[in-house]
């Protein structure tokens, strides 16, 4: 028995790993129907040895799919995934559309997998930002040990964050410092190559960031409303990976071997630690890989129970479509898709 599958934002960054990922994990799919904008319409993408040509979404019928993996934005969520949703198809959405609506479940299914249950409300279950997925992957275990008071999170983001023109850019700017060119700045606020950029999505009035907002409400969403959370967001000239350095202060005593220990037993986890040159894990080791990597896990004696962690995942996989894809399997292995259009 399989499912009926459409994937909206098939050609984007996220769109390509949902693919690869569904074929790779082997997700029960009787069909599945890549779906984008009238521009890209007719471009092919590679799911398993197929290859599959993106239909218009506008005019496809949803009423015979069983879920929707949805990338292609905040606007196009906006305005698609109720539509989607009200024609009996569940919307799997990447963007920030829906995400603090408190009748969507904001899902990574290694820490709050039991609240998919409400996603009957609205048909909708929504996949949280990158850092905040990466990040609640190795902070849910520690909290369930030793209650996490407040955190402070440093992020250093790939520019595959911000999309292909991300990616681009980086490539086009390294290029061009190399050749002695002119540097061209479109994408980002300021020069990418051989830089830092404090900057990621929109400012909000306190002067904090709104990468940096979501970082904090989706946290406190996902994993507790009492951790207090402080985030500075910073983008840098990485193609594919993010990395958070994390100041962790708990309510109950913690030690880093008992930290270790922990995290190597958590899902999604996988520990990285040893106190030597080249002994914790780089953006770069992780691009192309499932797991959410923990390094640097070392006590902080400015605080009572404070520890500090360096955690790296793929944005695009674990922040993006893998997320998304153990989200729709979470659907699949509790049977909340029964009765529906399975084959
Ligand atoms: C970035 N985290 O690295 C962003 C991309 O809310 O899903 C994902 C934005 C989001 O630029």
């Amino acid at each position: 028995m399989g499912y009926r599958l459409a994937i909206v934002g098939a050609t984007g960054n996220v769109g390509r790993e949902i693919l690869n990922i569904l074929d790779e994990r082997g997700f029960p799919a009787d069909e599945v129907v890549a779906l984008a904008s009238r521009r890209s319409q007719g471009t092919e993408v590679a799911y398993g040895d197929k290859t599959l040509k993106t239909q218009f979404l506008d005019t496809f019928d949803f009423s015979q799919s069983d879920i929707c993996l949805m990338s292609a934005g905040g606007e196009v969520s906006k305005k698609w995934s109720p539509k989607i949703a009200a024609a009996g198809c569940v919307v799997i959405d990447n963007s920030s559309a829906f995400r603090y609506d408190p009748d969507v479940p904001l899902i990574v299914p290694e820490v709050n997998a039991d609240a998919v249950a409400m996603f009957s409300r609205k048909n909708i279950i929504a996949n949280p930002n990158c850092s905040t997925a990466q990040l609640v992957v190795a902070l849910k275990p520690l909290h369930d040990h030793a209650k996490i008071k407040r955190i402070v999170v440093s992020t250093y983001q790939s520019v595959s964050g911000a999309g292909k023109e991300g990616m681009d850019e980086l490539f086009k700017q390294s290029r061009a410092v190399f050749v002695a060119d002119a540097v061209e700045v479109n994408k980002f606020t300021k020069r990418i190559a051989f830089n830092v950029i404090p900057h990621i999505d929109v400012f909000m009035e306190d002067g904090s960031t709104k990468e940096e907002w979501k970082v904090m409400a989706e946290t406190k969403k996902i994993l507790d409303p009492k951790i207090k959370v402080t985030c500075t967001a910073v983008r840098v000239p990485v193609f594919i990976g993010h990395s958070e350095a994390v100041n962790i202060e708990f309510e109950n005593p913690i030690t880093a071997d008992e930290a270790r220990a922990i995290l190597r037993e958590a899902p999604g986890c996988l520990v990285v630690d040893k106190h030597e040159d080249g002994g914790y894990t780089t953006p770069y080791e992780s691009a192309g890989e499932d797991a959410t990597y923990i390094s640097r896990i070392r006590e902080d004696q400015t605080l009572e129970n404070g520890l500090n962690i360096w955690v790296v995942a793929d944005n695009l996989r674990k922040g993006a479509a893998l997320n998304a894809v153990q989200i729709a399997e979470l659907l699949v292995n509790r049977g909340l898709l029964k009765g529906k259009k399975a084959a």
